[in-house]
């Protein structure tokens, strides 16, 4: 067995040891029996561990495209073993890409009993199958303008599937979604637990893994048990590419269901000591590939990313912590925008005090006043402003230093992967300079945090306007006319800044 294929199994056989169950009583199990992805999809051979496949299919280490962009092609992948669980998820990741405006014909995936042709006549695979289709369908073939549509059709192996009216009559369900000429790959995610079966659709625009929507949900559906996994492809007068990038193939196993959920002490022994042997034996190939290529070592090393060096995690620490300012930042932000709304609220209770004791209106029974009647001085407003401005500067200066430390950290970390590459520590300079900027950051986000949460000095308190007579300083009129000064001098400021970024977007 290759270096390759031992790389693919340690993963997976970390995988099945790491991976926990997330959803409330479904246990998952990745199984990498039952899926393939890069790198290293295929080996040096050719071949693709635990599947086969044929037809124009031709597999790489990055993926394997089922058909080409060439007319009449057919290709198939098939699972070497049917599956030993009853539920599973299957992710697919593929790309249909052509340069038409339209293409043809389409994808499939199966969970069938028996596996199907290399060369079938329903998307490269067999027609009469038993068991369940999921279809990507390109190419309009009843010209409804309803492709691409993805649907899943299933069958107990007597019907032919109707091509002439792209499978309308006999699907379970679907959804209309473009798959065809996306920037990112697209990606599938079909459930099958509790005889309930869920399609969601990725549409390949981000490449964020929670973009994935629901295509269709069906109840009470039946599928042959031990069945195997396929994927298929076929083009026809017009032929895009058909890629598959991965799928990986997760069983779930309910609370109740036994042995599913828990590997017994036994089981797990028996994988803890495969996993040994595995890393024994990798560590070898290891060794004597270093031998026969002493230039390519470097690049060999890149496997050691698996494990962590101390200098990494503690550089993973501190994008924890980072990260976790991020957090703190945003929830100052949060507080500062509530300030300035409180701020505005009593400002304008103020005027509106203010006016009515001016016009010498008396104050009506059950109106509540809640603030004494005194005017707003030239000195409350001139604190109050300066308290706001510091507050901004505050955060700006507090915005600048953490895309300071984010660059830094950016700096150290593409060093220290360089140094890492080379099998040096990373430098302890860059750390220490680090820590003390996070510890810097630190301190001053408490200093804001104190400093909004402390009570505003002299600001709108009127204590410190105590000099000024019982005669207003300054008029209702010509308050407003401060504030609408304000306000338009920032529009203009927000104006002239819009321009200035037109103008710098023109440059670039
Ligand atoms: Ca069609
Ligand atoms: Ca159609």
């Amino acid at each position: 067995m290759s270096s390759f294929s031992i790389n693919l199994l340690l993963c997976s056989i970390s995988c099945i040891l790491v991976i926990t169950s997330t959803q409330q009583i479904v246990h998952r199990r990745f199984e990498y029996k039952y899926s393939f992805k890069p790198p290293y999809l295929a080996q040096k051979d050719g071949s693709v561990p635990f599947w086969e496949y044929g037809g124009n299919a031709i597999a790489s280490g990055e993926s394997v495209r089922l058909a080409p962009s060439l007319r009449s092609q057919k290709g198939a992948i098939w699972s070497k073993q049917p599956i030993n669980f009853d539920w599973w998820e299957v992710d697919i990741m593929f790309k249909v890409t052509g340069r038409g405006r339209i293409g043809a014909d389409g994808l499939a995936f199966w969970y069938t009993s028996q596996r199907g042709e290399y060369t079938g006549d329903v998307f490269g695979s067999s027609d009469r199958w038993n068991g369940l289709g999921v279809i990507f369908d390109s190419f309009d073939n009843d010209n409804k303008h309803n492709n691409p549509y993805i649907m899943a059709v299933i069958n107990d192996g007597t019907k032919n599937f109707d091509h002439k009216s792209d499978g309308a009559t006999q699907l379970l369900s679907g959804c209309l979604r473009d798959f065809r000429n996306k920037p990112f790959p697209t990606r599938a995610r079909i459930e099958y637990y509790m005889n309930t079966l869920t399609v969601y659709f990725h549409n390949g625009l981000t490449t964020n893994e929670a973009d994935y929507e629901l295509c269709f949900r069906a109840e009470n559906v039946v599928l042959p048990r031990g069945g195997f996994l396929g994927l298929s492809a076929a083009t026809g007068g017009l032929a895009d590419d058909h890629d598959v990038i991965h799928l990986l193939t997760t069983s779930l196993h309910s609370a109740q269901q036994p042995g599913g959920q828990q590997i017994s002490n036994d089981e797990q022994q028996k994988l803890s000591q495969e996993y040994q042997e595995y890393q024994k034996k990798l560590e070898q190939q290891k060794e004597d590939y270093r031998k026969e290529h002493p230039d390519e070592v470097r690049e060999k090393d890149e496997m050691d990313d698996w494990f962590e060096s101390d200098g990494q995690r503690e550089l993973r620490q501190i994008f924890q912590s980072l990260g976790h300012i991020q957090d703190v930042t945003r929830d100052l932000h949060k507080k500062v925008d509530e300030v300035i709304g409180k701020q505005m609220n009593s400002l304008s209770m103020l005027t509106a005090v203010y006016s009515q004791s001016q016009t010498g209106q008396p104050v009506q029974p059950g109106q509540q006043v809640q603030m004494p009647a005194f005017p707003i001085t030239r000195h409350d407003w001139d604190v109050f402003m300066s308290n706001n401005q510091m507050m901004i500067n505050t955060v700006s200066e507090l915005k600048a230093f953490t895309l300071e430390i984010a660059r830094k950290t950016d700096a150290a970390l593409s060093a220290g992967g360089g140094a890492g590459a080379g099998g040096a520590a990373v430098n302890p300079q860059f750390l220490s300079e680090l820590r003390d900027n996070v510890n810097q950051v630190k301190q001053t986000l408490a200093g804001v945090a104190q400093r909004v949460s402390a009570p505003a000095p002299a600001a709108l308190g009127g204590g410190a306007g105590g000099a000024c007579p019982s005669v207003s300083c300054v008029s209702t009129g010509v308050l407003l006319m401060v504030v609408s000064a304000q306000l338009a001098l920032m529009l203009l400021y927000a104006l002239y800044k819009e321009k200035k970024e037109a103008q710098a977007k023109k440059f670039f």
